[in-house]
Protein backbone atom coordinates (compact mmCIF):
# COMPACT_ATOMS: atom_id res chain seq x y z
CA UNK A 1 0.00 0.00 0.00
CA UNK A 2 1.42 3.45 -0.93
CA UNK A 3 1.47 6.57 1.17
CA UNK A 4 -1.35 7.72 -1.28
CA UNK A 5 -3.88 4.74 -0.32
CA UNK A 6 -3.22 5.43 3.03
CA UNK A 7 -4.00 9.24 3.11
CA UNK A 8 -6.95 8.14 0.85
CA UNK A 9 -8.54 5.16 3.01
CA UNK A 10 -7.67 7.78 6.04
CA UNK A 11 -9.58 10.76 4.82
CA UNK A 12 -12.77 8.61 3.14
CA UNK A 13 -12.94 6.98 7.07
CA UNK A 14 -13.68 10.59 8.16
CA UNK A 15 -15.55 11.94 5.64
CA UNK A 16 -17.72 8.58 6.64
CA UNK A 17 -17.57 9.95 9.99
CA UNK A 18 -18.81 13.28 9.85
CA UNK A 19 -22.44 13.82 11.68
CA UNK A 20 -22.85 17.00 10.02
CA UNK A 21 -22.44 19.50 7.39
CA UNK A 22 -20.15 21.07 10.26
CA UNK A 23 -17.86 18.38 11.04
CA UNK A 24 -18.33 17.47 6.92
CA UNK A 25 -16.94 20.59 5.83
CA UNK A 26 -13.77 20.75 9.06
CA UNK A 27 -12.80 17.33 6.91
CA UNK A 28 -12.81 18.88 3.28
CA UNK A 29 -10.81 22.24 4.79
CA UNK A 30 -7.98 20.05 6.96
CA UNK A 31 -8.06 17.74 2.64
CA UNK A 32 -8.31 20.01 0.17
CA UNK A 33 -7.93 23.35 1.76
CA UNK A 34 -5.16 26.07 1.15
CA UNK A 35 -3.09 24.36 3.79
CA UNK A 36 -5.00 20.44 3.11
CA UNK A 37 -3.48 16.83 3.41
CA UNK A 38 -4.31 16.54 -0.76
CA UNK A 39 -3.51 19.45 -1.40
CA UNK A 40 0.13 20.15 0.15
CA UNK A 41 0.70 16.32 -1.35
CA UNK A 42 -0.22 18.30 -5.15
CA UNK A 43 2.06 21.33 -4.74
CA UNK A 44 5.18 18.44 -4.50
CA UNK A 45 4.85 17.80 -8.27
CA UNK A 46 6.15 21.17 -8.96
CA UNK A 47 9.26 19.83 -7.57
CA UNK A 48 10.04 16.27 -8.83
CA UNK A 49 12.07 15.41 -11.65
CA UNK A 50 9.72 14.53 -15.01
CA UNK A 51 9.83 10.52 -14.23
CA UNK A 52 8.80 10.97 -10.70
CA UNK A 53 5.91 13.18 -11.87
CA UNK A 54 4.62 10.97 -14.16
CA UNK A 55 4.03 8.44 -11.77
CA UNK A 56 2.98 10.70 -9.07
CA UNK A 57 0.64 12.43 -10.99
CA UNK A 58 -2.38 9.98 -11.73
CA UNK A 59 -2.13 8.76 -8.15
CA UNK A 60 -2.02 12.18 -6.77
CA UNK A 61 -5.25 13.08 -8.73
CA UNK A 62 -6.93 9.57 -8.42
CA UNK A 63 -6.89 10.75 -4.91
CA UNK A 64 -8.00 14.07 -5.64
CA UNK A 65 -10.65 12.73 -7.17
CA UNK A 66 -11.37 9.91 -5.08
CA UNK A 67 -11.78 12.55 -2.46
CA UNK A 68 -14.01 15.15 -3.95
CA UNK A 69 -16.33 12.43 -4.84
CA UNK A 70 -16.80 11.22 -1.35
CA UNK A 71 -17.03 14.79 -0.16
CA UNK A 72 -19.94 15.55 -2.72
CA UNK A 73 -21.83 12.09 -1.44
CA UNK A 74 -21.75 12.30 2.08
CA UNK A 75 -22.75 16.14 2.00
CA UNK A 76 -26.12 15.03 0.00
CA UNK A 77 -26.40 11.93 2.56
CA UNK A 78 -25.78 14.18 5.20
CA UNK A 79 -28.42 16.85 3.60
CA UNK A 80 -30.94 14.27 2.87
CA UNK A 81 -31.15 13.00 6.57
CA UNK A 82 -31.69 16.42 7.65
CA UNK A 83 -34.35 17.33 5.48
CA UNK A 84 -36.08 14.19 6.63
CA UNK A 85 -35.69 14.42 10.43
CA UNK A 86 -37.04 18.14 9.84
CA UNK A 87 -40.25 16.68 7.86
CA UNK A 88 -40.36 14.27 10.44
CA UNK A 89 -40.29 16.97 13.57
CA UNK A 90 -42.71 19.46 11.68
CA UNK A 91 -45.29 16.93 10.52
CA UNK A 92 -48.81 18.24 10.37
CA UNK A 93 -51.82 15.99 10.82
CA UNK A 94 -53.97 17.34 8.04
CA UNK A 95 -56.88 15.46 8.84
CA UNK A 96 -57.58 17.27 11.96
CA UNK A 97 -60.38 19.63 12.43
CA UNK A 98 -59.43 23.36 10.57
CA UNK A 99 -60.75 25.63 14.08
CA UNK A 100 -62.71 25.26 17.04
CA UNK A 101 -66.25 25.87 16.82
CA UNK A 102 -66.63 29.65 16.96
CA UNK A 103 -67.58 31.00 21.03
CA UNK A 104 -69.73 33.72 19.68
CA UNK A 105 -73.09 34.35 17.42
CA UNK A 106 -74.51 36.73 15.18
CA UNK A 107 -77.18 39.25 16.82
CA UNK A 108 -80.44 38.34 15.33
CA UNK A 109 -80.44 42.31 14.39
CA UNK A 110 -77.22 41.71 12.22
CA UNK A 111 -78.94 38.53 10.65
CA UNK A 112 -82.21 40.24 9.98
CA UNK A 113 -80.12 43.30 8.66
CA UNK A 114 -78.22 40.59 6.37
CA UNK A 115 -81.28 39.29 5.08
CA UNK A 116 -83.19 42.37 4.43
CA UNK A 117 -80.34 43.54 2.21
CA UNK A 118 -80.22 40.22 0.10
CA UNK A 119 -84.24 40.64 -0.52
CA UNK A 120 -83.27 44.03 -1.72
CA UNK A 121 -80.51 43.20 -3.48
CA UNK A 122 -81.91 40.75 -5.71
CA UNK A 123 -84.54 43.96 -6.41
CA UNK A 124 -81.92 46.16 -7.62
CA UNK A 125 -81.43 48.26 -4.54
CA UNK A 126 -78.14 49.32 -3.33
CA UNK A 127 -77.26 49.64 0.46
CA UNK A 128 -76.77 53.10 1.25
CA UNK A 129 -75.47 54.73 5.19
CA UNK A 130 -74.90 57.92 6.37
CA UNK A 131 -73.93 59.96 9.54
CA UNK A 132 -75.29 59.39 12.79
CA UNK A 133 -74.77 62.97 13.68
CA UNK A 134 -77.02 65.17 11.57
CA UNK A 135 -77.99 68.58 10.98
CA UNK A 136 -81.10 69.70 11.93
CA UNK A 137 -82.05 70.72 7.85
CA UNK A 138 -80.90 67.16 6.74
CA UNK A 139 -82.81 64.82 9.59
CA UNK A 140 -85.66 67.51 9.31
CA UNK A 141 -86.47 70.67 7.20
CA UNK A 142 -85.55 68.66 3.95
CA UNK A 143 -88.32 66.30 4.76
CA UNK A 144 -90.92 69.00 5.14
CA UNK A 145 -90.88 69.70 8.86
CA UNK A 146 -90.37 72.71 9.48
CA UNK A 147 -89.54 73.89 12.73
CA UNK A 148 -91.95 74.58 14.93
CA UNK A 149 -93.89 71.94 13.19
CA UNK A 150 -95.47 69.75 15.71
CA UNK A 151 -94.11 66.30 13.98
CA UNK A 152 -90.64 67.70 15.65
CA UNK A 153 -91.84 67.20 19.00
CA UNK A 154 -93.23 63.87 17.93
CA UNK A 155 -89.71 62.43 17.34
CA UNK A 156 -88.36 63.11 20.91
CA UNK A 157 -85.50 63.98 19.16
CA UNK A 158 -81.61 64.12 21.13
CA UNK A 159 -79.96 67.48 20.52
CA UNK A 160 -76.59 68.01 20.74
CA UNK A 161 -75.84 70.67 22.84
CA UNK A 162 -72.19 71.86 21.36
CA UNK A 163 -73.92 73.03 18.11
CA UNK A 164 -72.47 75.05 15.68
CA UNK A 165 -73.71 78.50 15.20
CA UNK A 166 -75.09 77.44 11.32
CA UNK A 167 -77.80 74.80 12.43
CA UNK A 168 -78.43 72.37 14.97
CA UNK A 169 -77.19 68.96 15.59
CA UNK A 170 -78.85 66.08 16.47
CA UNK A 171 -78.82 62.04 16.14
CA UNK A 172 -80.47 61.65 13.81
CA UNK A 173 -83.86 60.01 14.14
CA UNK A 174 -84.69 58.05 11.14
CA UNK A 175 -82.13 57.42 8.27
CA UNK A 176 -84.52 59.19 5.85
CA UNK A 177 -81.34 61.66 5.90
CA UNK A 178 -79.34 59.09 4.55
CA UNK A 179 -81.99 59.22 1.37
CA UNK A 180 -81.78 63.16 1.41
CA UNK A 181 -78.23 62.95 1.22
CA UNK A 182 -78.95 60.76 -1.74
CA UNK A 183 -81.42 62.42 -3.72
CA UNK A 184 -78.93 65.68 -3.54
CA UNK A 185 -75.81 63.50 -4.98
CA UNK A 186 -76.30 61.07 -7.49
CA UNK A 187 -78.84 61.76 -10.40
CA UNK A 188 -81.73 59.68 -10.72
CA UNK A 189 -82.86 56.78 -11.14
CA UNK A 190 -82.32 56.18 -7.36
CA UNK A 191 -83.16 52.67 -6.07
CA UNK A 192 -81.80 52.34 -2.33
CA UNK A 193 -81.98 50.89 1.41
CA UNK A 194 -81.02 52.58 4.10
CA UNK A 195 -80.62 50.63 7.29
CA UNK A 196 -79.02 51.95 10.34
CA UNK A 197 -79.46 53.14 14.21
CA UNK A 198 -81.57 55.77 15.28
CA UNK A 199 -81.92 57.50 18.61
CA UNK A 200 -85.10 58.80 20.38
CA UNK A 201 -85.54 59.96 23.73
CA UNK A 202 -87.84 57.06 24.80
CA UNK A 203 -87.67 54.08 27.23
CA UNK A 204 -89.76 51.60 28.04
CA UNK A 205 -90.77 47.69 27.63
CA UNK A 206 -91.70 48.67 23.41
CA UNK A 207 -89.28 51.64 23.01
CA UNK A 208 -85.31 51.48 23.31
CA UNK A 209 -83.56 54.88 22.95
CA UNK A 210 -81.31 53.23 19.97
CA UNK A 211 -83.10 51.36 17.64
CA UNK A 212 -82.56 49.87 14.34
CA UNK A 213 -84.75 51.42 11.19
CA UNK A 214 -84.63 50.34 7.24
CA UNK A 215 -85.83 52.59 4.98
CA UNK A 216 -85.97 52.35 1.38
CA UNK A 217 -86.39 54.66 -1.65
CA UNK A 218 -86.94 54.73 -5.17
CA UNK A 219 -86.78 57.78 -7.53
CA UNK A 220 -87.69 57.60 -11.49
CA UNK A 221 -90.23 58.81 -13.56
CA UNK A 222 -93.42 57.64 -13.79
CA UNK A 223 -93.47 55.68 -10.23
CA UNK A 224 -96.85 54.85 -8.61
CA UNK A 225 -98.81 53.71 -5.65
CA UNK A 226 -98.83 50.63 -7.46
CA UNK A 227 -94.95 49.98 -7.55
CA UNK A 228 -94.71 50.66 -3.94
CA UNK A 229 -97.46 47.91 -3.36
CA UNK A 230 -95.80 45.57 -5.56
CA UNK A 231 -92.28 45.83 -3.84
CA UNK A 232 -93.23 45.59 -0.62
CA UNK A 233 -95.84 42.54 -1.56
CA UNK A 234 -92.67 40.61 -2.90
CA UNK A 235 -90.33 41.97 0.38
CA UNK A 236 -93.03 40.66 2.95
CA UNK A 237 -92.72 37.02 1.27
CA UNK A 238 -89.92 36.85 1.03
CA UNK A 239 -89.03 37.85 4.41
CA UNK A 240 -91.65 36.01 6.13
CA UNK A 241 -91.23 32.58 3.85
CA UNK A 242 -94.87 32.84 2.73
CA UNK A 243 -96.41 33.15 -0.60
CA UNK A 244 -100.41 33.99 0.21
CA UNK A 245 -99.43 37.22 2.18
CA UNK A 246 -102.69 39.80 2.16
CA UNK A 247 -101.34 43.59 2.80
CA UNK A 248 -103.72 46.47 3.78
CA UNK A 249 -102.85 49.49 2.71
CA UNK A 250 -104.63 52.45 5.14
CA UNK A 251 -104.74 56.19 4.66
CA UNK A 252 -102.49 57.62 7.28
CA UNK A 253 -100.24 60.75 7.28
CA UNK A 254 -96.40 61.15 7.61
CA UNK A 255 -94.73 64.87 6.84
CA UNK A 256 -92.72 63.47 3.41
CA UNK A 257 -94.91 61.64 2.04
CA UNK A 258 -98.54 61.98 -0.02
CA UNK A 259 -100.42 60.31 -0.02
CA UNK A 260 -99.07 57.94 3.15
CA UNK A 261 -100.15 54.63 3.60
CA UNK A 262 -99.73 52.61 6.73
CA UNK A 263 -99.11 48.69 5.78
CA UNK A 264 -100.47 45.57 7.70
CA UNK A 265 -100.24 41.74 6.91
CA UNK A 266 -102.54 39.15 7.22
CA UNK A 267 -101.95 37.53 10.24
CA UNK A 268 -102.97 34.34 12.46
CA UNK A 269 -103.18 33.59 16.61
CA UNK A 270 -104.23 30.36 16.17
CA UNK A 271 -103.09 28.16 19.04
CA UNK A 272 -101.80 31.98 20.58
CA UNK A 273 -98.85 32.07 17.86
CA UNK A 274 -98.18 34.38 15.50
CA UNK A 275 -98.24 33.35 12.05
CA UNK A 276 -98.07 35.62 8.77
CA UNK A 277 -100.49 34.69 6.00
CA UNK A 278 -104.17 34.59 5.65
CA UNK A 279 -106.31 37.64 6.73
CA UNK A 280 -107.75 36.54 10.60
CA UNK A 281 -106.20 39.30 12.13
CA UNK A 282 -103.43 42.47 10.98
CA UNK A 283 -100.18 43.45 12.08
CA UNK A 284 -98.58 46.85 11.32
CA UNK A 285 -95.66 46.02 9.45
CA UNK A 286 -95.01 49.51 7.57
CA UNK A 287 -94.89 53.08 7.28
CA UNK A 288 -94.57 54.48 3.55
CA UNK A 289 -96.02 56.51 0.65
CA UNK A 290 -95.28 58.58 -2.31
CA UNK A 291 -92.52 60.75 -1.99
CA UNK A 292 -93.63 64.38 -1.15
CA UNK A 293 -93.32 66.67 -4.00
CA UNK A 294 -91.81 69.50 -1.66
CA UNK A 295 -89.09 66.76 -0.47
CA UNK A 296 -88.22 66.12 -4.27
CA UNK A 297 -87.76 70.22 -4.43
CA UNK A 298 -85.70 70.30 -1.40
CA UNK A 299 -83.11 67.95 -2.33
CA UNK A 300 -82.36 69.58 -5.88
CA UNK A 301 -85.26 67.69 -8.22
CA UNK A 302 -87.60 68.81 -10.52
CA UNK A 303 -90.88 67.19 -8.77
CA UNK A 304 -92.47 67.50 -12.22
CA UNK A 305 -90.34 65.28 -13.97
CA UNK A 306 -88.76 62.91 -10.92
CA UNK A 307 -91.63 61.01 -8.26
CA UNK A 308 -90.90 58.10 -6.28
CA UNK A 309 -92.02 56.02 -3.25
CA UNK A 310 -90.58 55.23 0.13
CA UNK A 311 -91.17 53.36 3.27
CA UNK A 312 -89.62 52.59 6.91
CA UNK A 313 -90.18 49.86 9.27
CA UNK A 314 -88.30 49.05 12.70
CA UNK A 315 -85.31 45.93 12.06
CA UNK A 316 -85.89 45.04 16.22
CA UNK A 317 -89.60 44.63 15.27
CA UNK A 318 -88.89 42.53 12.17
CA UNK A 319 -86.45 40.59 13.91
CA UNK A 320 -89.02 39.80 16.93
CA UNK A 321 -92.05 38.91 14.52
CA UNK A 322 -89.80 36.47 12.46
CA UNK A 323 -87.61 34.74 15.33
CA UNK A 324 -90.48 35.11 18.38
CA UNK A 325 -88.60 37.23 21.16
CA UNK A 326 -91.66 38.81 23.47
CA UNK A 327 -88.88 41.72 24.79
CA UNK A 328 -87.50 44.50 23.07
CA UNK A 329 -85.03 45.37 25.71
CA UNK A 330 -83.12 41.75 25.78
CA UNK A 331 -81.77 42.95 22.47
CA UNK A 332 -79.15 45.28 24.13
CA UNK A 333 -78.91 43.46 27.58
CA UNK A 334 -75.26 41.66 26.34
CA UNK A 335 -76.87 38.87 28.17
CA UNK A 336 -74.64 35.85 26.51
CA UNK A 337 -77.65 32.90 27.26
CA UNK A 338 -79.78 35.37 25.09
CA UNK A 339 -77.61 35.72 22.57
CA UNK A 340 -76.59 31.78 22.34
CA UNK A 341 -80.14 31.21 22.00
CA UNK A 342 -81.45 33.67 19.64
CA UNK A 343 -78.20 34.11 18.05
CA UNK A 344 -76.79 32.65 14.56
CA UNK A 345 -73.94 30.72 13.31
CA UNK A 346 -71.05 32.83 12.36
CA UNK A 347 -70.80 30.37 9.37
CA UNK A 348 -74.27 30.95 8.23
CA UNK A 349 -75.00 32.35 4.78
CA UNK A 350 -77.83 34.76 5.46
CA UNK A 351 -80.67 32.17 4.52
CA UNK A 352 -84.16 33.42 4.66
CA UNK A 353 -85.32 29.71 5.96
CA UNK A 354 -84.44 29.94 9.89
CA UNK A 355 -87.38 31.49 11.15
CA UNK A 356 -90.54 30.48 12.92
CA UNK A 357 -92.53 30.07 10.23
CA UNK A 358 -90.08 27.66 7.95
C1 LIG B 1 -92.20 54.33 9.81
C2 LIG B 1 -92.48 55.11 8.59
C3 LIG B 1 -91.48 56.05 6.69
C4 LIG B 1 -90.42 57.23 4.91
C5 LIG B 1 -90.34 56.55 6.12
C6 LIG B 1 -89.09 58.73 3.52
C7 LIG B 1 -87.81 59.16 3.21
C8 LIG B 1 -87.66 60.17 2.29
C9 LIG B 1 -88.71 60.73 1.69
C10 LIG B 1 -89.95 60.27 2.03
CL1 LIG B 1 -86.10 60.74 1.94
N1 LIG B 1 -90.12 59.30 2.91
N2 LIG B 1 -89.24 57.74 4.42
C11 LIG B 1 -91.64 57.36 4.28
C12 LIG B 1 -92.79 56.86 4.87
C13 LIG B 1 -92.71 56.19 6.08
O1 LIG B 1 -91.33 55.40 7.89
O2 LIG B 1 -93.11 53.91 10.44
N3 LIG B 1 -90.94 54.12 10.17
C14 LIG B 1 -90.56 53.40 11.31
Amino acid sequence: MTDTDALRDQILAEIAAAASPEALESVRVAAMGKSGSVTALLKTLGGMDPEARSEAGPRFNGLREAVTAALAARKIDLETAALNARLIAERQDMSLPAAVAAAGTIHPISQVMDELAEIFADLGFAVASGPEIETDWHNFTALNIPESHPARAMHDTFYIAQSPPEGKLVLRTHTSPVQVRTMMSQAPPIRIIAPGRVYRSDSDATHTPMFHQIEGLVIDRGITLAHLKWTLETFVKAFFEVDDVTLRLRPSYFPFTEPSVEVDVGCSWAGGKLSIGGSDSWMEILGSGMVHPRVIAACGLDPAEWQGFAFGTGVDRLAMLKYGMTDLRAFFDADLRWLKHYGFSAFDVPTLSAGVGA
